[in-house]
């Protein structure tokens, strides 16, 4: 049996719910506008990138994060800096949100020497070990037993660093994700499994690769806990992480979240999205979570003028960024042969 924190009710229902419980805490103004400005600054590399992918600076595959970004940046607000984060291919916004700076990212994709990687991972393989992002894979749930082995890890050494997991709704029916969960649940793993639901596999609905529609009941049969939410709100994300993240931290204990969330681009660059129709998009867009934000803010009294400078400072720091992977060399040659090879090579 799952534990307490289940639900059966519809996410819109509990989501519902958890708006009044936050409604009843004070709205910190200023935390609220950090975490706008890094959903705007996103939101904003994404942009860049896409128009880099289409005059041929950006190579091989790019999936953007646009429409997603409350879910990366509220999850990861409930963490530590020392805490690890995990994710898929679609990982710009998590990188930015665990704290990568935008030149680093921006530079990668660019394949230059200054990436984060080097220029040798690309836009899937993001890894900066200083600020515990443990990449970008590009197997669909391969990466889910690699983060409970780095929750393991952190368990096994007696650390009280939490591990949060990403991963879509296609990995849900992938061996890897039910392998994780089992040993999670097993092991008491210090780990949060957040399935991001943004309703599309590639082209594939989820009706029809899962006979259920609640993601999060899956973790009743390794009797793991659960949590389920229409992502509408940063600060919602935000607040039911932090349960999830403490119950790690404090119990050594797993949970399995799913967010209910949509991408407003295709799969990838070369996806022009037509198994969904504009009226679809268009409601989405309508509810878009970075909107609702600064709605927010201007209701709570947040001067507009500071809302701008904060915005102007955003576009600064990504016009930065392009610049940067502009101008930087590529990587040396003398990489390929120890990065691609095993081999007594020097590196
Ligand atoms: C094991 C495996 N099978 C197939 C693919 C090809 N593939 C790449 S992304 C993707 C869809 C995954 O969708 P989802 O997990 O919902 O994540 P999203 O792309 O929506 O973020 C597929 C099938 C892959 N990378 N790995």
């Amino acid at each position: 049996m799952a534990k307490e924190s289940s639900t059966k009710a519809s996410p819109h229902a509990h989501s519902d719910r958890f708006i009044e419980a936050a409604t009843e805490r004070a709205l910190d103004v200023d935390h609220l506008a950090h975490l706008y400005r890094q959903m705007f600054l996103i939101r904003r590399v994404e942009e860049e990138s896409a128009r880099a992918y289409a005059t041929g600076k950006v190579g091989g595959f790019l999936h953007l994060y646009i429409g997603q970004e409350a879910v990366g940046v509220g999850a990861i607000a409930a963490l530590r800096p020392d805490d690890n984060v995990v994710t898929t291919y679609r990982d710009h916004g998590i990188a930015l949100a665990k704290g990568m700076p935008a030149k680093a990212l921006l530079a990668e994709l660019w394949g230059k020497k200054t990436g984060c990687s080097q220029g040798l991972g690309g836009s899937m393989h993001l890894f900066d070990k200083a600020h515990n992002m443990l990449g970008g894979y590009g197997i669909v749930g391969g990466h889910i037993p690699l983060a409970c082995g780095v929750a393991f890890a952190a368990k096994y050494q007696q650390q009280d660093r939490v591990t949060l997991c990403f991963f879509g709704e296609g990995a849900v029916s992938i061996g890897g994700f039910h392998e994780g969960l089992s040993l999670a649940a097993l092991w008491k793993l210090p780990i949060v499994f957040i399935c991001e639901n943004n309703e599309y596999a590639m082209g594939t609905p989820l009706s029809r690769t899962l006979s259920i529609e609640d993601v999060s009941q899956k973790a009743e049969a390794y009797g793991m806990h659960r949590d389920r939410l229409i992502v509408d709100d940063v600060l919602d994300v935000e607040a039911h992480v932090a349960v999830a993240v403490e119950r790690a931290r404090k119990e050594q204990l797993p949970t399995l979240m799913e967010l209910r969330t949509y991408r407003f681009r295709g799969h990838s660059m070369s996806d022009p999205a037509k198994y969904r129709t504009q009226l679809e998009l268009d409601d989405h867009k309508q509810r878009d979570p970075m909107t609702r934000a600064r709605a927010q803010l201007l209701a709570a009294g947040y001067a507009e003028d500071r809302l701008l400078d904060l915005e102007r400072s955003a576009e600064e720091e990504v016009a930065a960024a392009v610049a940067f992977a502009d101008d930087s060399p590529e990587p040396d040659l003398s990489l390929l042969a120890p990065t691609t090879y095993a081999g007594p090579f020097a590196y």
